[in-house]
């Protein structure tokens, strides 16, 4: 399917390929090799401001009794309880169109090779918990062989904040290989036998500060032992041709109403070749 997918979309891939050459990395550029870079409160001016607009938009939720609804329909699972995702979002569209502010797309363009396009989003909100299951262990996202996800903390997210723990891109594929991983999960025992605690970092930061992590290269985790809530957005692009991801996907129909300021690269970041 992925192999199809990717002949049937060769030239579209080709050309945004090509448009590269008329784009900077940016100021947000991100490391090749270890596939990360952390950005701090005020470093991006569209980051800083579209997590201010998320804390207001679940300051909302909470007040009308959306979190309550969300524990009421999660019983057995108290973190990365989705606020808002996929095209829901499409109704904010100040918010979309942050998320595809040029420094954003122009860095993730210059990682993946290719004007890449919006895959999908999602504003997770994890309260305080104890669990240690599925994405709270050590994974990569494995649909894409590459992708840019920005994780942005739209709360304050100290250490006990069940922050994301990630190790860099270079140190998580040599450990991937000495362990011959392909996928699911890797316990914090094997990775410790390999890695040194300080290799490993955390996405801490005030609300505004953000990662930007090639997760499906990276090892991460988060969500873990929360003693405090967390607030995050996660959108993530991949390259034109790459699988698509049904769960947070995000299709606009057409470039209308706010979408029309969209400028061309910003168009094709939010277009889907079918
Ligand atoms: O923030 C978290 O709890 C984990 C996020 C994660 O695993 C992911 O975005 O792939």
């Amino acid at each position: 399917m992925a192999a199809l997918r990717r002949r049937r979309l060769a030239a579209e891939f080709n050309q945004r390929r090509n448009i590269l050459n008329q784009i900077e990395p940016g100021p947000l550029a991100l490391d090749p090799v270890t596939g990360w870079r952390f950005i701090d409160h005020g470093q991006s001016s569209e980051l800083t401001e579209l997590a201010r607009r998320c804390a207001d938009l679940f300051a909302s939720f909470k007040r009308d009794g959306g979190t309550d609804q969300v524990l009421a329909r999660n019983p057995s699972k108290r973190f990365l309880l989705g606020v808002l995702s996929g095209n829901e979002l499409l109704a904010q569209p100040d918010l979309v169109k942050l998320m595809v502010a040029r420094p954003i797309v122009d860095a993730a363009a210059h990682y993946l090779g290719s004007v890449p396009r919006l895959e999908g989003a999602v504003l997770w909100w994890t309260p305080p918990n104890a669990s240690q299951t599925s994405s709270q262990c050590w994974h990569i996202d494995e649909l894409a062989g590459r992708q840019v996800k920005i994780l942005l903390n739209c709360s304050d997210v100290t250490p006990d904040c069940g922050p994301v723990h990630f190790l860099p891109a270079d140190r998580s594929d040599a450990v991937r290989k000495q362990i011959r991983h392909r996928r699911g999960r890797v316990s914090d025992q094997t990775l410790f036998e390999r890695v040194r605690p300080d290799e490993v970092r955390q996405a801490t930061g005030p609300a505004g500060s953000a990662i930007m992590l090639d997760s499906s290269r990276c090892l991460h985790f988060g969500s873990r032992g929360n003693e405090r809530d967390r607030l995050v957005l996660a959108f993530h692009f991949f390259a034109a041709d790459a699988p698509v991801d049904s769960r947070y996907h995000i299709e606009l129909d057409g470039f209308t109403g706010p979408y029309a300021e969209l400028d061309p690269i910003q168009r094709l970041a939010m277009a889907h070749p079918r």
